[in-house]
C-alpha cells in the first residue's frame, strides 16, 4: 500500500481520534497551515504543471526547510513521474508529491525509530546537544514514557555547567516521579555519571537517562568530555550507552542541521530528537536531516508538556502535514 492510501486509511478509520495522531496533528499545524496552504494555492493558480508551476513548487519546498539537495532530486523525480504517468493535472500531482516526500525519507533508509534496549541490565540513553534545544525537557518526557510502561527510571544530572540545569532536572524528576542523581555545580560530569550508573546497576533500574552540557563552541573539549563520559559508562556497562541521542531544535532550521553535522563528527550519534516542531512552520527539517546526516529521527517534540513527545513515525508525520489535502 502506498503512503497516500495509508493516510487515507488513517483519515477514514477511527485512528483519527488516536491520541498519538492527535498530538502529531496539533504539533504540525503551523507547518501544515503554511506549507500546505501554499501548495493548495499553487494548485488553484495552475491548472496544469507548467515550468512556472514547478519553479514555484520548488520554492515552497525550500522554504519549508526541506534542504536544497533533497528538493532538487525531488523535483527531478516529480517531473519524471509527470512524464511517465502522463498526468498534467495539478490536483493529481498532490498525490505524487506526497508519495515522493515519503520516498525521500524511507529511501535506502534505516527507518527505525526503535530505541535499543539492554536486556541484561539498565538501558543507558545519553542526551547531547547545545544549550536550549530541549535536552532536559526531552529527558523528562522520555522518563515519563518509560514510567508509564512500568519501568524504573533514573536521571543523571550530567549538565553540571549551570546550577539552573541541575535544579531543572530535579524539578522534572519530582514531576514525573523518578529519582535524580546530581552533584554540585562544576563537578566533573563523568564523576556524577559514574555514581549514577553505579546506583542504577545496584538498585536494578531499567532505564538510565543522562543529561549533559553541550558547549559546541569548544569542539575539542566537548569531544574529549564525551569520550571520557563514554569510557566511564562503557566500563560499568559494556555496550552502553545503548543510544546517544542528539537533540535538535526544529525552529533553528539550517543551524540545527549544522549542529547535527558537527556532533556527528565528534561522537557516535545513534539517533536524533527533533524538538519544538510545534513552534515552526518549517517542519520539512525532518527530511533535511535525512539528507544531510542520515541519522534516524527517533523522537519528535510537539509541545512543552510531558505527553508531547512521540516516537517519530513517518506516516503520522505525513498525515499531520497533508491531512487537509487528502480525503
Ligand atoms: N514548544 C516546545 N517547546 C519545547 C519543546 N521541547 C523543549 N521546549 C522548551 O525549550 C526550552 C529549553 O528546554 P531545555 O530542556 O531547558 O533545553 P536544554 O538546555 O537543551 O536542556 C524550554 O522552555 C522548554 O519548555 C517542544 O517540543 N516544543
Ligand atoms: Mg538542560
Amino acid at each position: 500500500m502506498g503512503i497516500f492510501d495509508k493516510i487515507k486509511k488513517i483519515i477514514s478509520s477511527n485512528k483519527k481520534s488516536d491520541k498519538e495522531v492527535e498530538i502529531y496533528d496539533k504539533g504540525l499545524s503551523k507547518t501544515r497551515n503554511d506549507f500546505v496552504s501554499k501548495l493548495g494555492l499553487l494548485n488553484q493558480k495552475y491548472k496544469s504543471a507548467t515550468e512556472e508551476y514547478f519553479s514555484e513548487l520548488e520554492e515552497i519546498l525550500v522554504m519549508a526547510d526541506i534542504g536544497v539537495g533533497t528538493v532538487m532530486s525531488f523535483m527531478d523525480r516529480i517531473k519524471d513521474r509527470v512524464k511517465k504517468e502522463k498526468t498534467n493535472d495539478t490536483k493529481l500531482l498532490t498525490e505524487l508529491i506526497i508519495d515522493e516526500l515519503f520516498i525521500i525519507y524511507v529511501n535506502e533508509g534505516v527507518l527505525t525509530n526503535k530505541i535499543k534496549i539492554n536486556e541484561k541490565g539498565p538501558t543507558v540513553l545519553l542526551f547531547i546537544g547545545v544549550n536550549g534545544v530541549g535536552k532536559t525537557t526531552t529527558i523528562a518526557k522520555v522518563a515519563h514514557k518509560f514510567i508509564d510502561e512500568g519501568k524504573k527510571v533514573l536521571l543523571i544530572a550530567g549538565d553540571t555547567f549551570r546550577a539552573g540545569a541541575i535544579e531543572q532536572l530535579k524539578e522534572w524528576g519530582k514531576r514525573v516521579g523518578s529519582e535524580v542523581i546530581s552533584k554540585e555545580t562544576n563537578a566533573d560530569p563523568s564523576s556524577v555519571i559514574f555514581d549514577g550508573i553505579t546506583k542504577g546497576i545496584n538498585d536494578k533500574y531499567d532505564v538510565i537517562l543522562i543529561d549533559t552540557a553541550g558547549r559546541l563552541q569548544n569542539k575539542i573539549n566537548l569531544m574529549k568530555e564525551l569520550e571520557k563520559i563514554n569510557k566511564v559508562i562503557g566500563k560499568l556497562i559494556p555496550d552502553a550507552p545503548h543510544e546517544t541521542l542528539l537533540v535538535i531544535d526544529a525552529t533553528t532550521g539550517q543551524n540545527g542541521i549544522s549542529q547535527a553535522k558537527a556532533f556527528k563528527e565528534i561522537t557516535n550519534v545513534t539517533g536524533i530528537v527533533l524538538t519544538k516542531l510545534d513552534g515552526t512552520a518549517k517542519g520539512g527539517i525532518v527530511l533535511a536531516i535525512k539528507e544531510s546526516v542520515d541519522i534516524p529521527v527517533k523522537y519528535v517534540g510537539l509541545g512543552e508538556k510531558m505527553n508531547d513527545l512521540m516516537p517519530f513515525d513517518i506516516e503520522k508525520y505525513i498525515y499531520g502535514l497533508f491531512k487537509d489535502m487528502i480525503g
